[in-house]
């Protein structure tokens, strides 16, 4: 009996040292500004708008690999372009719950950005 009453504190404790790492994970990886979110081989959020000198938070809601760029989709061919006053983006996000900021985006209207891995996959950034 005694000994069950230990091994059950000794669980307890585990458990808390694991949920406060996790804790302290979270906050660790958090950014701020508006999220797009992303899926398997999608963007969830296919358009966003934003104010001037803002970043954007990609966030990975499952276990997939993006690599975003800037440029679009056209049908299935991935045509790489880098609008006037757009930040160059290089962004590899793989893992669920993932977070990566990209920006600022400094000058004011509509930026393209796609993910080379997944046909597609394209998100537009409206700067206001
Ligand atoms: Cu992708």
């Amino acid at each position: 009996m005694k000994k069950q009453c230990m091994s059950f504190v000794s669980l307890l404790l585990v458990l808390m040292v694991l949920l406060s790492a996790c804790g302290i994970n979270d906050s660790a990886t958090q950014a701020s500004g508006p999220q797009v979110r992303m899926g398997l081989s999608t963007f969830i959020d296919t358009s966003v708008t934003i104010q001037q000198g803002q970043s954007v938070v990609l966030v990975d809601t499952v276990s997939s690999t993006h690599i975003i760029t800037n440029g679009t989709w056209d049908g299935s061919t991935p045509i790489a372009k880098t609008e006037a006053g757009a930040p160059k983006i290089n962004a590899t996000v793989a893992n669920a719950n993932q977070q990566q900021s990209i920006g600022p985006f400094t000058s004011p209207g509509t930026f393209q950005l796609y993910c080379t891995v997944h046909p597609g996959m394209n998100l537009a950034i409206t700067v206001k």
